[in-house]
């Protein structure tokens, strides 16, 4: 009898979630056996969430694609018959010269992917510089994040905001359309040690979350309208002097505009605009303004609406009018992001590229769909898709179909499972999870870098997205010196960098400790002295680049597109606005094929008890969601934890996995934010029946 062998391997979590923990897992005999957070980070502080606890359920899955297929029957039936790989890749490059060569040249060529691994190496190296130097169109990468990051830059220059790290010193936290239990869990021991110091903590939010439930308040806002709210706090702020006249003075530009501005949003005037009694507002704005560091955490959700830039732009004035980013515990945190200068022009090398055409992924529906990708040029003729499931998150889900479906289309995905967009391809290629690959990670909640060192090997023929790029160079002949990197040079390529902020974070600290804490202090504050990385060195409630570009320079209520008052007859015809947000137990379209997740579930709509009963629909029954666009069905829940004239339906959905083979993305639009080109997913009027 020889002894096991068991190791621990030190690792990221690799989900798009701001979190990034630190995993380490236990291998014994080549298998892992175990994953579990690592108890010495202080975010990670020892605990996973429900879903990466199941990472091993996921990884080991009896429906893992473990080799390359080859389509056999028709577009989304998912008939394959396996290949090898030398046979896949002569014939995916064969196919791709072939329209590279055309007449509609590469720019008939597009990538799709967005953050199904956040890992550097996984997510932006080896895939970027192929499509450089093939000359395929580009993509632009805004379905999470674009509206809230122009919103941070063009008010505070970058998208930085305040340290969780601070949060316990905080005496008044506000979860603003952010549902921290679900979307962000390890930030909640943060916000109960401020809750055991005696801080107050609110939710503002249409839904009552299991977030707002733990909260001392729901304040139950209108859907896209939380800009006006913000204004009508600032105008209460100055009317009752709880500004911070020596912050505005020495840091801020355009403060006497700002109060010229908000003295037409009264709380009496924006009352009915969010749906929210005078009263609420009023004392809203007299907490914020008397606490001594508020600390605002937004998050993403709240901006997937029309005026989704101008809402994180307006919310993040308000700790400027107070003066509360001077104090830990205070401030606004969208992101952490954008203090991770990793090289990424060292590993993406957009030099190779020649001037190109640019393709928003929230528009994916046009772009098959139009002769010209609805940009001009040449009609997509090639999709290649890695790190996302786009038939089942992308917007206007029947028009993505509808491209996915074409016969002319030859479409390649990189996946771990036979996912919506797979059972489309022509080819599936296995790729490896985090536990079998090498990369290195940021983080959008913390300041933390983490190392993901691959556990065990990878499964049945899997490779990494790095590696199936690097074949697929050499298939075509792309013969740059750049495509002979392997995985380990790209991690010393992305740490090639003098940004100060990056100065700890080097190789031997990461291999050393397997995570590393950014260059700043901690709690790191971030416009304690003013600072700010806009053009005037000040927050800019005056934005010039945004007069240049044609939209109001100061903070404003920006409408949502489908905003009941303004589109009338839309709105007698689609009166409810449905919020589909991510369950507890998916991750995005992630996890949705994992029974312990799914546990027998199936797609539900909460509604308001006012609002399902004149329609007729009691707890339990099936309905159809609908507007003009598409419609699902789902089992309603009759609660009041929604507001009345909201739905909510838990997503996202894989549409084969559901009964109706539909996803709530069926309803929603292509149409964009007002700056950034971001979705609108919220933004959404749908009208709701019994089914059958
Ligand atoms: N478990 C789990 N965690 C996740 C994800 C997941 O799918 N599952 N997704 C990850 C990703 S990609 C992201 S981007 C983040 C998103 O993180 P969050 O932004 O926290 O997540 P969401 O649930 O999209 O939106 C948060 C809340 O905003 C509310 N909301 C919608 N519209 C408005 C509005 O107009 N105003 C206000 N005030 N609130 C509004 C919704 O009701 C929802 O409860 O979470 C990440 N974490
Ligand atoms: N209705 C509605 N739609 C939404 C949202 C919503 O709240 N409501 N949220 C939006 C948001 S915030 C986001 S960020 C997007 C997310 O949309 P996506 O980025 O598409 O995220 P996922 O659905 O998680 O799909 C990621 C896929 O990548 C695969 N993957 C993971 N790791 C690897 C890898 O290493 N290699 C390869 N080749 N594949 C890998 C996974 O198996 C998974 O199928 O969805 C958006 N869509
Ligand atoms: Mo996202």
């Amino acid at each position: 009898m020889t002894e096991p062998v068991v190791q621990t391997i030190r690792g990221a979590c690799p989900h798009d979630c701001p979190d990034t923990c630190a995993l380490i897992t236990t291998v014994q005999d080549g298998r892992a056996v175990r994953v579990q957070g690592d108890p010495d980070h202080p975010f990670t502080s020892g605990f996973l969430c429900a879903k990466v606890n199941r990472y091993l359920e996921r990884t080991y899955h009896a429906d893992r694609v473990l080799r390359p297929l080859k389509r056999i029957g028709r577009k989304g039936r998912g008939e394959f018959a396996p290949v090898s790989w030398d046979e896949a890749l002569h014939d995916i490059a064969g196919r791709l010269r072939a329209i590279a060569d055309s007449s509609d040249g590469p720019q008939a060529i597009l990538p799709y992917s967005y953050a199904g691994t956040m890992g550097m190496l996984q997510g932006q190296s080896m895939d970027r510089r192929f499509f450089h130097a093939l000359g395929a169109s580009k993509l632009d990468r805004t379905i999470c994040s674009t509206a809230g990051a122009w919103g941070m830059r063009m008010t505070v220059g970058a998208n930085v905001g305040a340290d969780a790290e601070g949060l316990p010193s905080s005496d008044l936290v506000i979860l603003w359309g952010t549902n921290t239990l679900t979307a962000n869990p390890h930030l909640w021991p943060f916000v109960r040690q401020a809750r055991e110091r005696g801080a107050r903590v609110l939710c503002i939010d249409p839904i009552r979350t299991r977030t707002a439930d733990q909260c001392d308040e729901w304040i139950a806002i209108r859907p896209g309208t939380d800009a006006a709210l913000a204004l009508a706090m600032m105008h209460v702020l100055f009317a009752e002097g709880l500004q911070d006249d020596d912050y505005l003075a020495a840091h801020t530009l355009g403060a006497a505009e700002l109060r010229v501005r908000v003295q037409a949003y009264a709380p009496a005037v924006v009352a009915p605009i969010v749906g929210l009694p005078v009263e609420q507002i009023v004392e809203l704005a007299r907490a914020y303004g008397r606490a001594q560091a508020a600390f605002i955490r937004i998050n993403y959700g709240m901006q997937r609406h029309g005026g989704g830039a101008m809402a994180v732009r307006t919310i993040t004035c308000l700790p400027a009018v107070t003066g509360h980013w001077r104090r830990p515990g205070g401030g606004v945190q969208l992101s952490t992001s954008a203090n991770f200068k990793y090289n990424t022009a060292a590993l993406e090398r957009p030099e190779l590229s020649p001037d190109v055409r640019t393709i928003n992924m929230i528009r994916l529906g046009d772009a098959l769909t139009h002769s010209d990708a609805g940009v001009g040029g040449p009609p997509v003729r090639a999709l290649v898709v890695y790190n996302s499931n786009p038939a089942a998150v992308a917007p206007d889900r029947n028009r993505v179909l509808a491209g996915l479906r074409r016969e002319d289309l030859f479409t390649v995905v990189l996946e771990h499972f036979q996912t919506d967009t797979a059972d489309f391809a022509d080819y599936v290629l296995p790729a490896t999870t985090q536990l079998e690959h090498l990369d290195v990670h940021l983080s959008y909640g913390h300041h933390y870098a983490t190392l993901n060192r691959p556990a065990i090997a990878p499964m049945g023929e899997c490779r990494p997205n790095t590696q199936i790029f690097r074949n697929l160079a050499a298939a075509m002949g792309l013969s740059q010196p750049c495509f002979a990197d392997d995985d380990d040079t790209l991690v010393r390529q992305a740490l090639e960098t003098t940004d100060p902020k990056m100065a700890t974070v080097t190789y031997d600290a990461l291999q050393a400790h397997g995570w590393v804490r950014l260059n700043v202090p901690t709690p790191y504050l971030p416009y304690a002295e003013g600072g700010f990385s806009t053009p005037s060195g000040k927050c800019e409630f005056y934005s010039a680049r945004m007069a240049e570009m044609g939209l109001d320079p100061l903070p404003a209520f920006t409408p949502p597109h489908e905003f009941p008052e303004h589109v009338p007859e839309l709105a007698a015809r689609f009166p409810l606005t449905l919020i589909s947000s991510p369950r507890h137990q998916f991750l995005n379209s992630t996890f949705v094929n994992i029974a312990s997740l799914r546990r027998d579930a199936e797609p539900e709509l909460t509604l308001h008890p006012d609002d399902a009963a004149p329609r007729g629909i009691v707890d339990g029954a099936p309905v159809v969601v609908f507007n003009d666009r598409g419609a699902f069905t789902a089992t309603a829940r009759v609660v009041d934890s929604v507001r009345r004239g909201v739905a909510w339906a838990p997503s996202i959905w894989w549409g084969k996995l559901t009964r109706d083979g539909h996803n709530a993305n069926e309803t929603t639009s292509q149409r964009i934010t007002d700056m950034g080109h971001g979705p609108v997913f919220y933004d959404n009027l749908v009208e709701v029946a019994p089914a059958g």
